[in-house]
């Protein structure tokens, strides 16, 4: 016997009363991510509804919302925004069935949470935003209704039940219309990003590096390579789609506590002198062996070239970045006093314009200090304060306000774990301690002593170097750790910590069998 009003209308069953639901917003959220990918400056709902959750930065969450920053983990946030709202909606199409004005009220209320998280983001524009999240309840509403109009029995049981074999019909169709739409829509969004015009032909530097000699880097099979690719370069940021910032409007102003506050577009940046530089610049949030770490060759306008223009204060103590869409980032005024070490206002990366995940159009790199606390990327402000006054965004969720680079060293071959030939073995790796360079690494095997390795020449103090050690390997278990040594001549620690709150320590350590 069918379930009834009280009025004795037949009402849906449960289940397809939250199917009903699911696929209605399931279509709903298709559609907008289909608009996000045809027009710019739509917002992908599932998106920016992920970026409000990271913005929220669960109080203790440290490691856990670093950790959420691998790409992969995006990718699962996303997922789960979506079963999220889906499972949300499955629960308004059930009371839906009884209450369909309460139900009407929940997808409002989903809509309003896209259009407010929407809203947030600077390259989402509000009237896009408005039409999106409007059109987007009106259609959820409609085919809900229409879902659940379909899914209630007609109470002539004898018949065969039409009715029920349209409403399967109708969701299998719409899920797939849906799934389909969102495929593309995500397709567009994608594909927009490498098409979008990036102006080529940053200046030369007023002083080119030198071409790398022959000894700058180690000839060693799966090594990693001296200059890390734009490509295979670690990406590590709080957003959850890729920024794409116009350059012909995009903004950089310098303020806070300077005499002369200005503002620059990005021609302006091109048209002043350019420096170039290698720098290794690494993630807090690497472990020890980890890979977010990588070198590579800036171009940019000195920083010091700006904050001379703007006349920094006396008792300004701290530089802050912000990023488009506010993230922040400060490091001492002091750190810069050091001589030899130029922080850039990057507009290049091996010799491209910044690639978008890296910041285009423009980013700090500062030798010597963990991405977290100086190298903001889609940077549109730097402000002058004091240390006191101001802390960036990872420094209230326990991570160090100051933040240099502790000395790491990895063993990049042979991998943990391998079975290898007893014989000649290529131990290799890369060092690095910027931006007081690495003077020396050495290799134990087992219990043996530590064992001089060569190392890659050099490119400057701010780089890692290469290094290799000729093992002659006897058959049995083997472990090998590897330390470097600083310029200054300070042994890596074999202290262990986690990264938190100011980088990991200790040394990378592999176990391999040797046959
Ligand atoms: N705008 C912005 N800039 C940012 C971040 C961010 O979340 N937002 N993350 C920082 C961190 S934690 C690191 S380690 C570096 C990584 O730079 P990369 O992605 O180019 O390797 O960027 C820094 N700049
Ligand atoms: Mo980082």
């Amino acid at each position: 016997m069918a379930e009834t009003t009280p009025n004795s209308r037949p009402l849906p069953g449960i289940v397809p009363a939250a199917l009903a639901g699911v696929i209605a917003a399931g279509a709903a959220l298709a559609g907008t991510e289909l608009l996000a990918g045809l027009v710019t400056g739509a917002p992908s709902v599932v998106l920016e509804i992920g970026a409000l959750l990271i913005s929220l930065q669960p109080p203790g969450a440290k490691q856990i919302v670093v950790d959420l920053f691998g790409t992969a983990d995006k990718v699962v946030l996303e997922i789960a925004v979506v079963l999220g709202a889906l499972g949300l909606a499955g629960g308004i199409g059930v009371v839906s069935r009884r209450r369909p004005g309460l139900g009407r009220l929940g997808l409002a209320g989903i809509g309003i949470l896209g259009l407010f998280a929407s809203l947030r983001d600077p390259l989402v524009e509000p009237i896009l935003a408005l039409l999106s999240g409007v059109a987007g309840v009106a259609l959820a509403t409609w085919l809900l209704g229409t879902l659940l109009r379909l899914a209630t029995p007609s109470g002539t049981p004898e018949m065969p039940d039409w009715s029920r074999r349209r409403f399967i019909g109708s969701s299998v169709g719409l899920a797939g219309v849906a799934v389909a739409g969102a495929g593309v829509g995500r397709l567009l969004l994608n594909r927009r990003g490498e098409t979008a015009p990036v102006p080529t032909g940053i200046p030369a530097a007023d002083q080119l590096v030198s071409p790398l000699g022959a000894d700058a880097s180690l000839d060693v099979p799966g090594i990693s390579d001296i200059v890390t690719s734009n490509e295979t370069f670690y990406r590590i940021d709080t957003s959850l789609f890729t920024p794409r910032l116009d350059a012909e409007t995009w903004q950089l102003t310098v303020d806070g506590m300077v005499d002369h506050p200005f503002t620059l577009g990005y021609a302006d940046l091109l048209a002043m002198p350019q420096h170039e530089q290698y720098v290794t610049i690494a993630c807090v949030s690497n472990e020890v062996g980890g890979n977010l770490v990588g070198n590579a060759l800036w171009k940019g306008v000195r920083l010091q070239e700006l904050l001379d223009r703007a006349g920094v204060q006396a008792g300004a103590t701290q530089v802050v970045g912000r990023s488009y869409d506010g993230w922040t980032a400060g490091f001492p005024t002091a750190w810069l006093a050091e001589p030899g070490r130029e922080a850039l206002v990057a507009l290049a990366m091996n010799g491209e314009p910044l690639p978008a995940p890296h910041g285009f159009p423009a980013r700090l790199i500062v030798p010597g200090l963990y991405g977290y606390v100086s190298a903001t990327k889609w940077l549109t402000q730097i402000e002058l304060t004091t240390l006191e006054a101001f802390d960036g965004y990872w420094v209230p969720l326990g991570w160090a306000k100051e933040a240099p680079i502790l000395t790491q060293s990895r063993i990049d071959v042979p991998r943990g774990g391998a079975t290898l030939a007893a014989g000649q073995i290529a131990v290799a790796g890369v060092a690095w301690a910027p931006d007081r360079g690495v003077a020396a690494v050495e290799v134990q095997i087992d219990d043996r002593p530590w064992a001089p390795a060569v190392i890659s020449a050099p490119i400057s103090d701010a780089t890692w170097v290469q290094w290799l050690y000729r093992w002659d390997a006897p058959a049995g278990n083997h472990i090998i750790r590897v330390r470097a040594t600083d310029g200054d001549g300070v042994v890596q620690t074999d202290a262990q910590t986690e990264p938190a709150p100011d980088g990991s320590r200790g040394r990378h350590t592999i176990g391999l069998t040797v046959r």
